[in-house]
């Protein structure tokens, strides 16, 4: 049995002075508040629930920095994909799975524990599928395993490489499948699923990869778990989904597809302002991926107004170029800044612009990865993440979320995900073999 004594700790009455935390196997069992630590306790200085990651593409965390380059054409989402595409089309299994432990060791180390892996890289290098349909989806669960990280497993539907139901490219080829043999390959992963905190949800990939029948008869067969897609994240796909529909992207789904509170729409960055009031009036998650989203140039979410409407939102590393709580939350925030020249526009209201925004990641996050929501009480899952205060300076807790996410003079010390203690005094335990395994794999890629 492990307890944990933190001088704060976030539970869902606000900031704790003084808490112990008892953990049995992968749940909190016992939360004391206003006691004494006792021998035998881990201490900490503030401790807050992880936040769950609901967006990642892990094998991208390989080129990250790689596409950094500017080539002889203006630069933009669409050459960065090329990249991206060659990147893919070169991975064994073996090295897809020593990337995607890098990126989960750095996630646990980011105060991540629970991440949605939107996984769409499922075929041999060739196009043909693995002697097991699933090999790909295996290495994501075996590195989800390897590293403690909780996992909502999200493999994608692909099928077309533009609306109207074009065909897919030859850079496309290791992603596709036919509704039968996608069935086939989430009967499979079910069956292999063995942790009881992870989860399986589906992920058609965007409306440019699925059809309008194709997303119907997939949302009809599975009736219960999250359901992801990417989309408005380039203004050049609203302007295609305009011309082959006559509506924009998120105004079409909202129109077409029973979207609620299971759905997580990932980026939705272009919105009319009655796409942005139905997104949030229908109770879906908002998947923000702000560092990705600067780093491809996609545009600006309307956050303050969709806040404002009771919209619902989490964060996603997405392409993994950065890997960090506190970066994704700081940047989500500083892009309104920037634009609106005001300061503390996502407090939404008097008080902390740090606490305003990881609350509402917590919950938005657990709901799209179909998670319990991460909090301190008994009953939850041990998904906890302690942070170190190193010049231990006498504060608020909220001002510690503060200095975690704006200054970060405030860092991830411990971090228990389902109980167990991957990271210790900011390093996950098996990150020394993790890297050896991820160096191997990047420099035979990269030559
Ligand atoms: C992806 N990533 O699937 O990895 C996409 C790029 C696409 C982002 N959108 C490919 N950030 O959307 O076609
Ligand atoms: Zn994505």
């Amino acid at each position: 049995m492990t307890t944990i004594f933190a001088a704060q700790a976030l539970t869902p009455a606000g900031f704790s002075e003084n808490v112990r935390v008892t953990l049995a196997g992968d749940a909190i069992s016992r939360v004391e508040t206003g006691v004494a630590g006792q021998p035998g306790d881990v201490r900490v200085g503030a401790l807050v629930p992880g936040l769950p990651n609901l967006h990642s593409h892990a094998f991208q965390r390989g080129m990250a920095g790689l596409a950094e380059r500017r080539g002889a054409s203006a630069d933009s989402f669409w050459t960065w994909r090329d990249v991206m595409y060659r990147f893919a089309l070169s991975l064994t299994p073996d090295e897809m799975q020593a990337i995607a432990e890098m990126a989960y060791v750095e996630m646990l180390e980011a105060g991540f524990t629970r991440v949605g892996e939107f996984h769409y890289l499922h075929h041999d290098a060739d196009g043909r599928a693995y002697a097991d349909p699933a090999e790909m989806s295996l290495r994501i669960l075996a590195a989800a395993q390897a590293t403690g990280l909780n996992l909502t497993h999200l493999p994608v539907f692909y099928a077309h490489s533009d609306f109207g139901g074009r065909a897919p490219n030859e850079g496309q080829r290791r992603f596709i499948h036919s509704l039968d043999g996608f069935a086939r390959l989430l009967g499979r992963i079910r069956a292999a699923m063995t942790r009881p905190l992870d989860r399986l949800g589906i992920a058609p990939h965007s409306l440019r990869a699925a059809t309008a029948a194709e997303l119907s008869a997939l949302v009809a067969t599975h009736e219960d778990g999250p359901i992801h897609i990417h989309v408005a994240e380039q203004t050049r796909e609203v302007e295609d989904c305009v011309a082959v529909s006559g509506q924009r992207p998120v105004e079409w789904l909202l129109a077409h597809q029973p979207v609620d509170s299971r759905w997580c729409l990932i980026h939705a960055t272009h919105l009319a302002e009655a796409e942005r009031r139905g997104l949030a009036a229908c109770g879906a998650v908002a998947g923000l991926c702000p560092i990705t989203e600067a780093n491809l140039g996609d545009g600006l979410f309307p956050a303050p107004e969709f806040f404002a409407e009771g919209g619902r939102f989490g964060v996603g590393s997405d392409s993994n170029v950065e890997i960090s709580v506190a970066g994704e939350l700081k940047t989500l925030e500083y892009g309104q800044r920037l634009t609106r020249r005001l300061r503390n526009v996502l407090a939404m209201g008097e008080g902390s612009t740090g606490a305003s925004l990881f609350q509402r990641a917590l919950a938005g996050g657990a709901q799209a990865l179909a998670a319990p929501t991460p909090q301190i009480a008994p009953g939850a899952p041990a998904d906890l993440v302690a942070l170190a205060d190193a010049a231990n300076l006498p504060q608020a807790g909220e001002t510690i979320l503060d200095r975690w996410i704006f200054a970060r003079d405030v860092t991830v010390g411990d971090v228990w995900a389902a109980g167990r203690h991957v990271v210790r005094e900011g390093r996950h335990i098996a990150r020394d073999a993790v890297v050896a395994r991820y160096a191997k794999a990047v420099k035979r890629v990269a030559g």
